[in-house]
């Protein structure tokens, strides 16, 4: 709805009414001075004066709340709150008086006293219940809407006595408010304005509640109504010396009132000490001149002031959110304002997101160069994707002794890996021993969300917002987030009304599950599903595994280590490094065959395979020959391969076709590795559902409705994987210059430099980011490769004296169209994978991992740095 919409949706009656607050007659006579307003502005001025009406001041009090009631009904509804409570204080003078509470979704991380506007006649909570939620929205602060006694009935200072008796009643209550003393900020709008600015000048000479902040938005500060804006009608829109008198003669007839600060703060003698403010003004108001003196005056004391004026805005249009787009413009500032103001409690260097093996190898190298690091971690403990991924028969499948740190020499030699392909809990164990090993977790904030990151362009310096309520502002965000850590919540109609017990596999629970005597679902048939099925299938009475695409997967042979490889390992681990570093994809041996397949006979080409087949080792079949990636019969030979395997090892003949790919190459979407996956097809208790067959039409309160009927379950198990590669990005709001959201900016799909920078976002940094190696590598070689890369990227700023460094546009592009070029020539881009977003409904079509190889890539990477990092811009 625009703001005209909104606005020619509203009550004819109150419009008419509201009309004459406007001074019609003067926008008609004047209109070069309203086009200084912006468009919106301009258009609404235009709708009111084009009905006439009397002005506020011409109507008794109750008519004319009736009205600005009415005006305020055309407002959207606000956002959402975790919670909305209103109270009734009692007054230190014996009144009550309502006020409403409204808590944000976080834990409020301050709490902001709202005092109304309305030239203390007008208005009520209710009014600003759609400003109040916006503001605890955009501030994270739990706000607290204030309804004070009004004029005429109760004149000053009942008004000042109830805005001070509200800041006492939430000091008292701050921990019932905020889970914890957070900041108080005082804040209001015009007679609000003056409200806030006077309960901070009492609370100062009371030695009352500590005030943090005062918001002052065009306040009211002077009785005397002397200023400048006073005797020239061109700046009073909205709001005109006629019914400022009109205000005052409710609130305090008495002339010698006015003269008091508790009414006229402006007339205090002494303003220093207050504390800290932010003044908004609107160039076209009437209140303007006395807002900025007031301003200036605190300023001449000592206080330190921000004086925002926003031109070619008239008055209140700070409080009519959704009826003219500056109002979402000023709210966005003053809360980037606030923002500022909570931040500088909590100050480093560098902010990294997440503690799996990228974030934690990443605080270990920041702080070897001297940087104050935080972490911060969603999960209690550190491990990434290893702390979540519990699901029974998780486990590495890339070599145990090729994934781990090689950053470390003796760490290499004092872990001992003991399997070939190490389970979940021994690599958990060891993201915890290197926790220990480094001392991480001293700077690692467990149990905590990063929710929001804004780049502030005065400062350089990102700030970064907890779900707990937190503001780290910092020089460097670096987000270690994970490829595959956003979980693709079940997209199947109805799965949030089944009864039974429902797992995720990347949410297992800690304590395990039981499926004993259990009939059980398994949705999906990925890496995941490969892995717990066969372990699902040996306790649970009865399993059903719902395939939509088969997978190729080849047997692992997984075996503890014997004591003499370990010991080769260990003696070779600098070789073997470098040869990971060098290799495509982090996994040097079995070596890539540089022979195309049709090089080769029938019984040669088995031979081969068969040997790759029996190493168990992910990669020796794509690596079987040159071309299998990139060549549709070349790929088909081993692909067809890998189905006369399937063939041979599932007994029920159309079973074994149902599990068979045929429609993608192998290598296309993530192969597998399993320990006895296809066999467990042959047990009694297993069935396969095709969903291609028979889709899922949904899922019901007892289980799973495909198309050939409804069959009823204990338990489901969704192994449907992750919002893989951006997902987990995209979930925070990271908007950099000129507030340009990521999720915006990569609404096409991934724009990154390298997957390491992003054009727009200084100083913003992603370890195996979109469009590097990441997914197709092996995860720690091109971890560690990425977190050397930003490490040394950072020691030559602090160098070369630069604040900020981002990528260009230009080299942006570059990096797409190679990116693009290098996939296509591949098969890659002819399966529906998560590679490409073709698993997330909507998610725009782009192949998100760089396809060149680490090695490759690696040298690029060193190519830039060297060449004073060709590609990006420094400040
Ligand atoms: P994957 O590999 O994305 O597998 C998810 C599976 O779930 C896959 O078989 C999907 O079929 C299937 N799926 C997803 N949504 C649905 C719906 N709505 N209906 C039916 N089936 C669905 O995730 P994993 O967790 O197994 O593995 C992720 C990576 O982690 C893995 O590759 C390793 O790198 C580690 P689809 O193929 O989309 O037709």
């Amino acid at each position: 709805m625009s703001a005209v919409d909104g606005w020619g949706s509203a009550n004819r009656y109150a419009l008419e009414i509201a009309a004459g607050h406007v001074q019609s007659r003067a926008i008609r006579q004047r209109g070069n001075v309203i086009m200084k307003l912006d468009l919106a502005s301009t258009a609404f001025l235009a709708q009111l004066a084009s009905l006439g009406a009397p002005g506020f001041h011409e109507m008794e009090p109750e008519e004319a709340r009736l009205a600005g009631g009415q005006i305020a009904e055309s407002y959207p509804p606000g956002p959402d709150m975790a919670s909305v409570r209103d109270e009734t204080i009692t007054g230190s003078d014996g009144a009550g008086f309502r006020v409403r509470v409204l808590s944000p979704t976080e834990t409020p991380r301050a709490a902001l006293i709202f005092y109304h506007g309305g030239g203390w006649v007008l208005g009520d909570i209710d009014q600003y219940d759609t400003l109040g939620r916006q503001l605890a929205k955009r501030t994270g602060a739990a706000v607290i809407l204030v309804d004070y006694r009004k004029a005429p009935e109760n004149r000053y200072p009942a008004a000042a006595h109830d805005a001070y008796d509200a800041l006492t009643w939430v000091d008292a209550n701050i921990t019932s408010i905020a889970g914890k003393r957070v900041p108080i900020i005082v804040a209001g709008d015009s007679a609000g304005g003056n409200l806030a600015a006077v309960v901070a000048q009492r609370a100062k000479a009371e030695n009352g509640p500590d005030i943090s902040l005062q918001l002052l938005v065009y306040p009211v500060t002077d009785g005397a109504m002397n200023t400048p804006g006073y005797a020239n009608p061109d700046n009073q829109l909205l709001l005109n010396t006629p019914l400022m008198e009109w205000f005052w003669d409710h609130y305090a007839p008495n002339k010698k009132d006015r003269e008091e600060p508790g009414a006229s703060p402006a007339r205090a003698k002494d303003l220093s000490g207050l504390p800290p403010a932010l003044v908004v003004t609107a160039e076209y108001d009437v209140l303007r001149d006395e807002a900025e003196a007031y301003g200036e005056a605190m300023q001449a004391a000592g206080v330190p002031v921000t004086i925002k004026r926003f031109d070619r805005q008239m008055h209140n249009f700070f409080a009519m959110p959704g009826l003219l787009p500056a109002a979402a413009t000023a709210l966005e500032y003053v809360g980037q304002q606030i923002d500022r103001h909570l931040a500088t409690s909590s100050e480093v260097d560098a902010v990294i997101v997440g503690a799996g093996f990228a974030g934690m190898y990443q605080l270990h190298k920041l702080r070897q160069q001297g940087l104050s690091t935080r972490v911060i971690e969603r999960a209690d403990d550190v491990g990434g994707t290893w702390y979540w991924n519990r699901y029974p028969g998780a486990r590495v499948d890339i070599e145990s002794m090729a994934y781990s740190f090689s950053f470390d020499e003796e760490l290499e030699q004092e872990w001992t890996w003991k399997e070939k392909y190490s389970p979940q809990p021994e690599i958990l164990e060891y993201a915890q021993h290197v926790a220990d090993r480094f001392d991480l977790r001293r700077d690692i904030t467990f149990e905590t969300s990063v929710t929001r990151a804004l780049y502030n362009e005065d400062t350089a310096r990102w700030n970064v917002y907890t779900d707990s309520g937190e503001v780290i502002s910092a020089q460097y965000l670096i987000m270690a987030t994970g490829c595959l850590s956003a979980i693709k919540t079940p997209d199947i109609p109805g799965a949030d009304t089944f009864k039974g017990e429902t797992y995720i596999t990347g949410l297992w629970p800690h304590e395990g599950v039981d499926f004993s005597g259990k009939k059980v679902a398994v949705i999906g048939t990925g890496s995941s599903a490969i892995q717990a099925i066969p372990h699902i299938a040996e306790q649970a009475d009865q399993l059903t595994v719902h395939q939509r695409t088969p997978a190729y997967s080849m047997p692992a042979f997984n075996r503890p280590l014997e004591e003499t490889e370990i010991q080769q390992m260990k003696t070779t681990y600098r070789d073997y490094r470098e040869a990971q570093r060098n290799h495509l994809a982090g996994i040097p041996y079995p070596e890539r065959n540089l022979m195309p397949a049709a090089a080769e006979g029938d019984n040669e080409r088995k031979a081969r395979l068969e040997t790759a087949w029996e190493s168990g080792i992910l990669t020796a079949l794509t690596s079987s020959y040159m071309d299998v990636l990139s060549n549709q019969d070349a790929n088909d030979l081993v692909s067809e391969f890998v189905r006369d395997k399937i063939r041979a090892r599932v007994k029920d003949p159309e079973t074994a076709e149902t599990l068979a790919p045929k429609t993608y190459p192998l290598g296309t979407k993530r192969p597998c590795l399993d320990t006895n996956y296809y066999e467990t097809y042959n047990r009694d208790n297993v069935r396969l559902v095709d969903l291609h067959k028979t889709p899922i039409q949904e899922i019901t309160p007892t289980g799973v409705r495909t198309t050939s009927g409804e069959d009823s379950y204990d338990a489901i198990v969704f192994a449907t994987g992750f919002d893989a590669m951006t997902g987990a990005l995209e979930r925070i709001d990271i908007r950099g210059i000129n507030d340009m959201a990521l999720k915006d900016k990569w609404a096409d799909g991934p724009h990154t430099y390298l997957g390491l920078s992003v054009a727009g976002f200084p100083n913003l940094f992603t370890i195996t980011g979109p469009s590097s190696p990441s997914v197709l590598s092996n995860m720690i070689v091109s971890i560690e490769q990425h977190v050397d890369w930003i490490s040394d990227c950072i020691a030559w700023m602090r160098d070369n004296g630069h604040t900020t460094i981002a990528a260009t546009e230009k080299a942006e592009t570059e990096w797409a169209i190679h990116n693009e070029q290098a996939a296509n020539l591949t098969l890659f881009p002819q399966a529906n994978s998560w590679y490409i977003g073709a698993n997330v409904p909507g998610k725009p079509r782009t192949f998100m991992a760089y396809i060149g190889g680490v090695d490759v890539y690696r040298h690029i990477c060193d190519s830039i740095a060297s060449d004073n990092y060709q590609g990006f811009e420094t400040a």
